[in-house]
């Protein structure tokens, strides 16, 4: 590890690289194609999702940053005293800014897959918050979640904020919480938000843009895939499609073929017929009721729970 500054230390526990080739063969031959979301977020993709928090029609990054806002004293006070706050995936550490001035913790641990980003974040987080310890870690997220404890420090306080815990199933979901109750550690606690069910029209809204940068964002995959595997897509004969499915209450995000696609997959082709959907990303919708349940089940104890005025979106706290 490396100390940068005075108060950042940089550990680089070197995440294993993902062989893009074979996981993206997989995943498109399959019976029903698939892309993982991780693919959108090259920086073309970062940038346009930057772009789309700000449409009027994507209400979940600024309305949980106004629930982070109005009650950053008021989830201080349910949660006690606060050591180290930890962010999974914390990318450019933009949202933990208001908990770093609020909360003034002895640590914050940036955790990252990205190198690049989480160096160029760390580096400005610690010159603005002298205060502050930063221990930025380079990590995947299987790496992040089995981080061992600090000895006699008290918990960690895990932020897991933009219902990014919306991306993963059920099943996944359910171990990832456990992860992240296990980075907690004892004594420890979990500030996690969770997008919620509402009418169909405004989720629809939401992930259709009226300025198309959700379909671009969705279309950037493609591009992205071209641009690192040479695999021929044809973007210009793809079309993004997000709809609200009631049944599984997840926004789905799938890249339809308007014409017969031949990819190139290293030495293979593969041919994805006009029609083919490739599912590209859900973004699972809670209640507050149902969410506060899946906590308890990883084994956390909910201490509380802050919605806007218009029930849009959860902000959950509970303690390991
Ligand atoms: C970053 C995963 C929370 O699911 O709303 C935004 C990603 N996709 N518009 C979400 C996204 C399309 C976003 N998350």
């Amino acid at each position: 590890h490396r100390q940068l500054r005075r108060n950042l230390n940089f550990y680089d526990l070197q995440p294993p690289a993902t062989n893009m080739l074979s996981e993206v063969t997989r995943s498109l031959t399959a019976a029903q194609p698939s892309l993982h979301p991780k693919f959108f977020y090259d920086s073309e993709g970062s940038r346009l999702f930057d772009a789309i928090t700000r449409t009027p029609e994507y209400y979940p990054t600024r309305t949980e940053s106004a629930i982070l806002d109005s009650h950053a004293e008021d989830i201080r006070q349910h949660l006690g005293r606060c050591h180290t706050i930890a962010e999974p995936g914390a990318g450019s550490c933009e949202k933990v800014r208001l908990l770093l001035e609020r909360w003034a913790p002895e640590q914050y641990m940036p955790l990252e897959i990205s190198r690049a980003c989480l160096l160029e974040a760390s580096q400005r987080l610690a010159a603005e918050f002298p205060g502050v310890n930063i221990s930025a870690v380079c990590a995947d997220y299987c790496q992040a979640l089995a981080l061992p404890q600090n000895g006699q420090q008290p918990g960690r306080v895990v932020f897991f904020p933009g219902s990014t815990i919306g991306n993963f199933d059920p099943t996944e979901r359910a171990a990832f919480l456990r992860g992240l109750h296990h980075l907690a550690g004892p004594g420890g606690a979990l500030l996690i938000g969770a997008d919620l069910q509402k009418d169909t029209e405004r989720l629809n809204a939401a992930y259709n843009d009226s300025q198309g940068l959700t379909a671009a964002f969705n279309l950037n995959a493609l591009h992205h895939l071209n641009r690192e595997l040479d695999c021929h897509f044809d973007v210009s004969q793809m079309r993004h499609l997000a709809f609200y499915n009631p049944q599984l209450n997840r926004i789905e995000m799938h890249l339809e073929c308007l014409a017969d696609q031949q990819l190139l997959l290293g030495q293979h082709t593969c041919c994805l017929p006009a029609g083919t959907r490739i599912h590209t990303e859900s973004s699972y919708k809670f209640t507050v009721e149902g969410f506060s349940k899946e906590l308890c089940d990883a084994g956390f104890q909910p201490l509380g729970c802050w919605t806007d005025p218009d029930k849009l979106f959860s902000l959950h706290l509970a303690a390991t």
